[in-house]
């Protein structure tokens, strides 16, 4: 016989969001001279919201049919799309893994609460959103928890599902099937070509399935929306669940002109 889990103490729940917060995107002010703020007078940030307003409405008119395309094999922004929709963002929780995941869901999920969105820069070790977002679930049982991954990023910590099932950690993972590690071809093309470096196989929501999870694999676009709803509500009753979602592989990512040439 296993004793009750004990509920998750406030000292629990502050000591987890203490550490995250430590790593999590800061986004730094203006230089205060710019800002007015040492001159004491209070802002007037209606200048800067609307210029942020603009861009960002062209922005999204041109990233829009990306992301709301029903066309198959379809896009990993398809899915954030949908997160961004049926979730209930101000009781939700989501971080990404490393890799095109990280890359394609910061410009586009929309968080509106403070740690809705658990971010740690430009890149970490693969597999570890699984353990960060049980640790969130943990201290924040009453929120959906989301950890957003790649097919090669559950490899590292895929068996992970075992423990969530076993101590009824609800948390949701939206794992994107593109079957490979995605824009491998590019860095690497003759380990490509020649040693089939970049590719992957395996049934990961069958596997979610064998370890105790609820899991389920989606093929098309119009499925995304209904399976994040169902996946979602299960979480909640405190089981595990894994959308293993088919998409094609995406190297267009939407990023800022850089003068770096690996950006
Ligand atoms: C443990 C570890 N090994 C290797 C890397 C380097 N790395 C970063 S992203 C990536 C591939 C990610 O592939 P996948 O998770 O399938 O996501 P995709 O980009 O295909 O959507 C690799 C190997 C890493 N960050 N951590
Ligand atoms: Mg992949």
């Amino acid at each position: 016989m296993f004793a009750e889990k004990p509920a998750p103490t406030p000292k629990i729940r502050s000591e987890f969001f203490r550490k995250v917060s430590a790593c999590s995107v800061v986004v730094a002010p203006a230089a205060p001279s710019e800002s007015g703020w040492s001159s004491g007078k209070a802002r007037d940030g209606s200048r800067t919201a609307a210029e942020v307003a603009a861009m960002k409405k062209s922005w999204l008119e041109q990233w829009l049919p990306r992301l709301t395309s029903d066309e198959t094999p379809f896009s990993p922004y398809r899915v954030i799309w949908e997160m961004n929709r049926v979730f209930d963002r101000r009781n939700t929780m989501v971080t990404h893994d490393a890799g095109n995941p990280r890359d394609q869901i910061v410009p586009f999920y929309e968080a509106v609460t403070p740690r809705g969105y658990i971010g740690w820069g430009k890149s970490t070790h693969l597999g570890w959103g699984y353990g960060l977002m049980m640790g969130a679930k943990l201290a924040a049982p009453d929120k959906l928890s989301v950890n957003f991954m790649g097919d090669a990023a559950f490899g590292m910590t895929g068996m992970e599902v075992e423990t969530a099932a076993r101590e009824k950690i609800g948390l949701l993972t939206v794992l994107i099937n593109n079957q490979g590690m995605g824009g491998y071809d590019r860095g690497y093309p003759t380990a490509v070509t020649e040693f089939n470096f970049s590719n992957l196989t395996g049934q990961y929501a069958k596997m979610a399935e064998t370890l105790g999870a609820y899991g389920e694999r989606v093929e098309r676009p119009s499925d995304v929306g209904p399976a994040l709803e169902r996946a979602a509500r299960i979480t909640m009753e405190g089981r595990p669940a894994l959308l293993e979602i088919m998409t094609r592989q995406e190297p267009v990512l939407s990023r800022f002109p850089s003068k770096n040439p690996r950006n």
